[in-house]
């Protein structure tokens, strides 16, 4: 078995999870945070058996786009430490995601 662990952006996350439901999967979500944009995204946890992890990775991957966003980040060196630089422009998505092994499997 694998645990897929997949960060998509909240605007994607109810389709994809809507069509890893309807495809037999089980999915947690969570709500997290980019450490870079500090701004919300989900994290879905998905439980798989290894010869479905390719289905479960292509049903994420169609329902993950690729957006723009911009961020005002604060200058964290320097003479402008602190400072609100100008905005920048960041392309986010479609999903990242990692795959690991799992050692064990309980439900009681
Ligand atoms: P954030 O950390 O808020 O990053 C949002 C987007 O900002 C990233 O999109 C990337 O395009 C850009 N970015 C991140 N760190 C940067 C930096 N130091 N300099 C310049 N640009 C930077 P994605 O790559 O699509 O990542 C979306 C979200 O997925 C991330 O949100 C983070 O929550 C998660 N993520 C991405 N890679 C990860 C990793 N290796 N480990 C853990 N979480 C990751």
């Amino acid at each position: 078995m694998k645990l897929i662990i997949a960060i998509l952006q909240d605007e994607d996350a109810g389709e994809a999870i809507s069509h890893l439901n309807e495809a037999g999967f089980q999915v947690t979500r969570l709500a997290t945070k980019g450490g870079f944009l500090r701004a919300g995204n989900t994290t879905l946890l998905a439980g798989v058996e290894n010869e479905k992890v390719d289905e479960a990775i292509k049903i994420i991957e169609e329902n993950s786009k690729a957006r723009t966003q911009y961020a005002t980040l604060p200058s964290s060196c320097g003479a402008m430490h602190g400072f609100i630089l100008a905005p920048i422009e960041v392309k986010v998505g479609g999903a990242t995601v990692f795959v690991v092994d799992v050692e064990q499997f309980h439900k009681f």
